[in-house]
């Protein structure tokens, strides 16, 4: 982290080599020339895209790498308190055209591409995604990291440097899902620094002997290496550039002597290759818990690398243990990495000698944990035989946590053995399993939920006995956040620029300070302003027309309502409503004279998402989109009327085309599911309406935007308990509940999209359980659609004027909010602005 400054030599030749920032044109171009013809060893007249997009980024690379050493350099000698955000997953997607925007670049490096002949649009394209994380949870944290360099704080984030990111999603023929690896490092990574001199040694399996006074000796198992490679994260028009440090596996011993001399080369080998298994992959699996020991080593490694990492940081200010918590704050994003907490005891006790109580009470103030989901089978637990064959040490720290608590427990509620049941870190039965939510609970000193109502479900449901137990300030709220940088000036220049026009307000103002955006709103009653914001959207739905006519050769109307769906596929989204009501809007569309056809507003649905490889009804249902899509765009009578499009491989730079183009979007999860979401917030910062149900931060941006701008239905969180009993105890059967909905499942099992047997298993959780409640709130959801329709044909000058109203009064919803709030309430870390 650079502790020393100027250790040798003379100050002046050092600084004379130093490199700056080129920003004018010719010294960019410079730049870009060198990395043509040095590192990448190419030359002018073969170059092409890829070739000029890596040369662009090694110039950008160098550029943030100035401002990444100055940053570190000032955090170095100033020490302030830092706080480190741990994820298992960063969706960070693409980083150039980022990367241009927080540096101010963008415009000199577009001349300057120009210069050489390429467009600088072209070589943005030519850049892959980092797809290492599944959905929200992960491009949350890709978020925070770039609100924490843009808010100046000293935020840094760890996690992973996966081989293979998410997989990448094909349609078979027979429109089924079909999975391919992501090799995503095959090609250079130019936003890496490889730091082989940043190493640690985390230990799997083994003994662990009890020495008294709360340590443990830990030996023999496998040693593992753990290598630094660091992300620079710039923040927008700052002189920030904050890190994210990724752990790779690497063998500790390039070969295990023994073996060797015992000419037993092929397993030397293999203990080499089972060390790198370990960051391969990115399990891609989404609010669905797995329990596999890969899976738990990834997680221990991580924790184990990044605490070391943090700890040999604390040790350079030469202060006591008890100051640890003055010093660092870690938020835990989601459990998935809680086996810090025992990892932090265990270091503090076993290594140095910190006694027992002290090291909880310092732990205790360092962690603060975020729940994402109250969801029973995505809550973690892992089965005690296997922690104890791979963390042998930690689940002696945890079951002696457990001891200490249910021992307070005992003394706050005595003799009550039920609560002692359920509070247990431990759930007994055949195996026990550590319950990780509680260990998270109890070793933080803040929990939190993403948006209000998922918040107050955490405290009344899953952590009640928890509220009970330590009273109620330790739960709080932070409402999720989405950064505008990305997901308004970057995916929608068109837009922002229009505000900046209209706010009177420098971007570099606004973009950093979103509640300004109020301004805006006195617009949507000037109607020249009106056609400028509706062409806008035009142009951005003509640029998705293009997208999906290039790469899946349908044919879709820009004047049509575009209806957009896009986040994983699961049960609880509630996909199935969507695809339904298209059903039913196919058959009421059938039913009419093709005059009264004519006189209908034209909709394009649009879906995309990626199944989890082993859920089986969430891929089934994905066929069965594909297949409806087919049938009715195969329709004559729909030509123009009605068009259904699955955007295969949605990702977060297709997020970045589709956001923009929207009129409408579904965020339509059964009520008290869905903890946040935070697409429903790009939508809406971009100018499309919310038809969604009563659920997550969906219920906030109501509050904010008004609800006449937002087309909400459904059963609200409070019936879903008595429904889904009734559904069990007392069923009736669809055709009772929804006519409208048994003639649509009628049409799936009489074969109109494809061989009904196939989609049988999903009609029948349709049928015959629904959990999801996707009957009761089906009525409805047709209704709220047709209101959609009057308000988008009857009045298009009413529908613009609501889609100003609502980018106006979305200020709340920057992560700029989210990380202050963070920062402020539970890290206790300080802005801190570099001087360059
Ligand atoms: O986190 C999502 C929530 O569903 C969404 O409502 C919220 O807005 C978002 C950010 O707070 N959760 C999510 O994306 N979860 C996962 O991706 C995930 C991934 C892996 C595992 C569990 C959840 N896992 O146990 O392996």
């Amino acid at each position: 982290d650079g502790k020393e400054i100027w250790p040798r030599g003379d100050e002046k030749t050092w600084k004379a080599g130093m490199r700056g920032i080129p920003n004018t044109v010719s010294d960019i171009t410079n730049a870009i020339v060198y990395h043509v013809q040095s590192t990448l060893a190419r030359q002018a007249y073969n170059l092409d895209n890829l070739g000029a997009y890596q040369a662009v980024a090694l110039s950008v690379r160098d550029d943030l790498i100035v401002k990444w050493n100055e940053t570190q350099m000032q955090y170095t000698r100033k020490q302030p308190k830092r706080a480190y955000y741990l994820s298992l997953e960063f969706l960070m997607g693409r980083t150039l055209d980022n990367a241009l925007l927080n540096l101010g670049l963008k415009q000199q490096y577009k001349a300057a591409t120009h210069k050489l002949g390429f467009n600088l649009e072209d070589l943005i394209d030519a850049e892959r995604d980092a797809a290492l994380g599944n959905g929200g949870l992960g491009r949350l944290a890709a978020c925070y990291l770039d609100s924490g360099a843009t808010m100046e704080l000293p935020l840094w984030g760890y996690g992973l440097r996966y081989h293979y990111g998410l997989f990448a999603q094909h349609i078979a023929p027979d429109g089924s899902q079909l999975e391919a690896p992501d090799p995503w490092l095959d090609t250079d990574n130019p936003w890496e620094i490889p730091r082989q001199d940043v190493t640690y040694d985390v230990r799997f399996y083994g003994h662990a002997e009890r020495i008294g006074n709360g340590k443990a000796v830990w030996t023999g198992g496998q040693e593992v290496l753990a290598v630094a490679y660091d992300v620079p994260i710039p923040g927008y028009s700052t002189n920030t550039v904050n890190n994210l440090r990724l752990w790779d596996a690497k063998p500790k011993r390039g070969f295990d002597l023994n073996s060797f001399n015992a000419g037993d080369y092929d397993r030397a080998i293999q203990e080499n290759s089972s060390a790198e298994t370990l960051t391969r992959v990115l399990y891609p699996n989404d609010n669905h818990m797995l329990g596999k020991e890969l899976r738990l080593k990834q997680q221990a490694f991580w924790c184990a690398a990044s605490l070391s990492d943090i700890i040999r940081r604390f040790k350079q200010v030469e202060k006591p243990w008890s100051e640890f918590p003055e010093y660092v704050s870690i938020q835990l994003n989601d459990t998935h990495p809680t086996i810090a907490i025992p990892e932090l005891m265990r270091m503090l006790v076993d290594e140095e000698d910190v006694p027992w109580g002290d090291a909880w009470a310092i732990t205790t103030k360092t962690f603060f944990y975020t729940n994402h989901t109250v969801l029973p089978e995505a809550l973690e637990k892992w089965p005690v035989p296997l922690m104890e064959h791979v963390l042998p040490r930690h689940l002696q720290i945890i079951y002696d946590i457990n001891m200490a608590f249910l021992q307070a427990v005992e003394r706050k509620w005595p003799n009550d053995r039920e609560r002692l049941a359920r509070m247990s870190l431990i759930q007994e039965g055949e195996p026990k399993y550590v319950r990780m939510a509680f260990l998270a609970t109890i070793g933080s000193a803040k929990v939190n939920g993403v948006a209000e109502l998922h918040s107050h479900l955490v405290r009344e449901t899953i952590l009640r006995d928890f509220v009970d137990f330590f009273g109620k300030s330790k739960f709080a709220n932070v409402t999720n956040g989405v950064t505008p940088r990305r997901w308004l000036d970057q995916c929608n220049p068109g837009l922002s620029n229009l505000i900046t026009d209209a706010i009177q307000k420098p971007k570099a103002v606004w973009l950093k300070d979103l509640t300004l955006l109020k301004a805006l709103e006195p617009f949507a009653e000037d109607s020249v302003f009106l056609k400028k914001w509706a062409l806008i959207k035009h142009n951005n739905k003509k640029h998705l027309a293009d997208y999906i006519k290039t790469h899946l050769g349908i044919t879709v109307n820009p004047q049509s309502l575009f209806d957009i769906q896009i986040k994983r596929i699961h049960e609880y989204k509630r996909q199935s409503l969507n695809l339904l009501g298209v059903i039913h809007r196919y058959l009421t569309l059938k039913a009419m004279t093709s005059t009264e056809r004519k006189k209908v507003n034209p909709r394009v649905v649009i879906f995309g998402g990626k199944a989890a490889p082993g859920y089986f009804m969430a891929k089934l249902l994905i066929r069965l989109i594909v297949n409806t899509a087919r049938t009715i765009n195969a329709d004559a009578d729909m030509k123009d009327i009605l068009t259904v499009v699955f955007v295969p491989d949605y990702s977060v730079s297709l997020a970045e085309i589709l956001i923009p183009a929207s009129d409408i979007s579904q965020h339509i999860s059964t009520a008290g599911t869905e903890a946040s979401g935070t697409s429903n917030m790009k939508f809406c910062l971009n100018g499309g309406l919310l038809l969604g149900t009563v659920d997550g931060a969906n219920i906030e941006i109501a509050e904010e935007v008004d609800s006449n701008n937002v087309f909400f239905f459904g059963h609200l969180t409070d019936a879903v308990e008595d429904l889904r009993h009734q559904h069990k105890y007392h069923p009736i059967p669809v055709e009772e509940r929804s006519p409208a909905l048994a003639a649509v499942l009628k049409e799936i099992e009489e074969g109109r999209f494809g061989d009904p047997t196939i989609y049988q298993p999903f009609v029948d959780t349709i049928r015959l359980s629904d959990y999801y409640l996707v009957t009761d709130d089906f009525d409805s959801y047709v209704e709220a659609n047709k209101m959609v329709d009057d308000a988008y044909v009857k009045d298009p000058e009413e529908w613009t004027k609501k889609t100003i109203l609502t980018v106006s009064r979305m200020g709340k919803f920057s992560s700029d909010r989210a990380i202050m709030t963070y920062a402020e309430e539970f890290w206790n870390i300080e802005q801190f602005a570099i001087k360059f």
